[in-house]
């Protein structure tokens, strides 16, 4: 898929971006009407994008169909969708050949056999919800629809690598590493194929044999043990990256990777054995003008201004996994990242929670999550859910189910979720770093009732045995509208905000049950919740930048606290 390097230079990898026909089917007749034969009418649309900033289509929720004429020289093909919002269906010249839910996903499909010539690839896209969906449909941002991310077919010859895992861990004094890697291997053709399977980091061969594989196998392959001595670390700032190189006779897949230790001790989060305070914000990838179909240059701008000029060192990817392409810069970058799926809030009731469509499908996604986002060096935190009701026995099945998973295959990470019930949340023993959410001065309280809630979820930590567990501010803050200033001390002028955020970023980098801030949010953007006292605009309006990335005076208060924060560190 898109990433920011060429993932093949010998596997023929085509976009199918671009120009695909386009129609709403508001009845969802579509599949009884054979839409996927043929798409009559309809306008061109490009992909990706939302269907929502089409004109007349910003509300537009339901069914739609896409539809796309390809050419191909033929063979073994694989259909990869970067992410589709929510429920896709495909086919292939009339033929189903699978279905993918999950809006924020990357997914694909393997078909050989195809002849020589033009096809048609339909894809029908539902972002409707009901009871089971993830998330539910009640969110704090909006119901985009449509093929958001890239689609690419790769063709398949011989035996290719699908997938790549690096499983390693260093050497205490961090300057090896012991490794293995775990590829996911598929045989194109019909009848047995042998290989050389060879695997590089940088210029060392780690593996070169030959393997066999039946007609249409998929396996799994574990390479023996290797260890990589004099090791660059991969850190804040100063990101290391390897190339990884597979090859086989026919195909290739190239990746990076970076090493690094992330661990909980004495309370603190150590990164390369150096306890690291978070200073972050938590970025929807939106903008009202491209929705989820978030572009290149904008991911990159974003970064530019969160990191370069704001002082950030870490990302919260609220509230479900980005694009690989930022993933990839924040690996270049050095900048650390918390990746998480949509379970999203107040939506989900207890007997949601306890379905068991909901509970595997919030499984598969940390799957999805894991497998394809597994070598990125920056993703140091997964999220497994965001502000559901952690008080209730429902929550913490599921949130025992979802950790055990992560910790079992999520790689050298910190699981964590955020709670905003961290007086009465009997989930905390499924995480590793309790991360939290709370907004005094805005949505109750003030700012003072910040001090009587740090002693008391400090009393409560301590009693339930969690010392060790150090704390995160997953989110606090509070709006203000691009441009309403005052003289006096109002709600929604960009001076109490900027106050506001001062006061409380503050209390938490001075007190060290805390081991960063992560600020709610980045940039104002687009939300379904109803345009009312608290979502003027039909924006949640609590970004530090507005939606077009214009500062407010939060913004340059929090760059002078971040650098300050950044400064002190070197000095001492
Ligand atoms: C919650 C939620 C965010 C956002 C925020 C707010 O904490 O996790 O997505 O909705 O509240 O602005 O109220």
């Amino acid at each position: 898929m898109t990433r920011l390097f060429d993932e093949h230079i010998i596997r023929n990898v085509k976009y199918l971006n671009g120009a695909w026909k386009f129609v709403t089917d508001p009845k969802n007749i579509g599949e009884e009407k054979l839409y996927f034969k043929s798409l009559d009418g309809g306008e061109t649309v490009t992909v990706p994008s939302v269907w929502n900033t089409q004109s007349g289509l910003l509300k537009y929720e339901g069914v739609a169909w896409y539809e796309k004429t390809f050419y191909t020289d033929g063979g073994c093909l694989r259909f990869n969708f970067g992410a589709v919002m929510t429920y896709a269906k495909v086919w292939l010249d009339g033929d189903l050949i699978g279905s993918h839910y999950g809006g924020f996903s990357q997914f694909d499909f393997i078909i050989p056999n195809v002849e020589k010539g033009y096809h048609i690839l339909t894809v029908r896209v539902d972002n409707s919800f009901d009871g089971q969906s993830i998330p539910q449909k009640k969110v704090d941002w909006y119901h985009y629809g449509g093929i958001i991310r890239d689609v690419t077919v790769e063709t398949l010859v011989g035996i290719s690598t699908l997938f790549n895992r690096l499983e390693y861990e260093l050497s205490d004094d961090m300057t090896s590493v012991k490794g293995r890697f775990v590829l996911d291997m598929y045989n194109a053709e019909d009848g047995v194929s042998t290989t050389m399977l060879s695997v590089k980091i940088g210029n060392t061969t780690l593996f070169s044999d030959k393997i066999s594989l039946d007609g249409r196998e998929k396996r799994e392959i574990i390479l023996p043990e290797f260890t990589l001595d004099n090791i660059k670390l991969w850190d804040i700032g100063s990101p290391n990256l390897y190339d990884i190189v597979v090859t086989t006779d026919t195909d290739d897949l190239l990746d990076k990777v970076g090493f690094r230790k992330i661990c909980v001790e004495d309370g603190k989060i150590k990164l390369n054995g150096r306890a690291v305070e978070i200073r972050g914000v938590n970025r929807h990838e939106e903008h009202p003008d491209w929705g989820f179909a978030f572009p290149q240059g904008l991911m990159k701008k974003d970064l530019d201004i969160a990191v370069s000029d704001l002082g950030c060192n870490a990302i919260r990817g609220s509230h479900y996994p980005n694009s690989q392409e930022f993933v990839d810069m924040l690996d270049e970058r050095g900048i650390l990242f918390w990746s998480e799926i949509p379970m999203w809030g107040w939506g989900f009731s207890q007997s949601a929670l306890a379905d068991p469509v909901v509970v595997d499908r919030g499984l598969e996604m940390h799957r999805e999550m894991v497998k394809y986002y597994y070598n990125h060096p920056c993703i140091i935190f997964w999220g497994m859910h965001n502000e559901i009701l952690t008080a209730t026995e429902e929550a913490r099945f599921l949130s025992e189910k979802y950790y055990n998973f992560l910790k079992e295959n999520g790689g050298n990470r910190l699981v964590t979720f955020a709670t905003d019930k961290p007086k009465d949340d009997i989930c905390l023993e499924y995480c590793d770093v309790i991360s939290i959410n709370q907004y005094f001065g805005w949505y109750g309280g003030g700012f003072g009732d910040w001090d009587k809630f740090i002693k008391s979820f400090r009393e409560r930590r301590e009693v339930l045995g969690y010392s060790h567990k150090p704390v995160i501010m997953s989110e606090f803050g509070g709006a203000a509208l691009y441009g309403y200033h005052t003289f006096d001390d109002v709600h929604w002028t960009e001076e109490y905000q900027a106050n506001m955020l001062e006061y409380a970023i503050e209390h938490f980098h001075n007190d060290p049950m805390f081991a960063g801030f992560f600020i709610w949010q980045f940039c104002d953007m687009r939300t379904c919740l109803e345009a009312g006292i608290n979502r003027a605009r039909g924006f949640n309006n609590k970004g530090i930048l507005n939606e077009y990335r214009k500062p407010k005076a939060a913004y340059f208060k929090v760059k002078e606290l971040y650098n300050k924060y950044e400064k002190e560190k070197i000095d001492t």
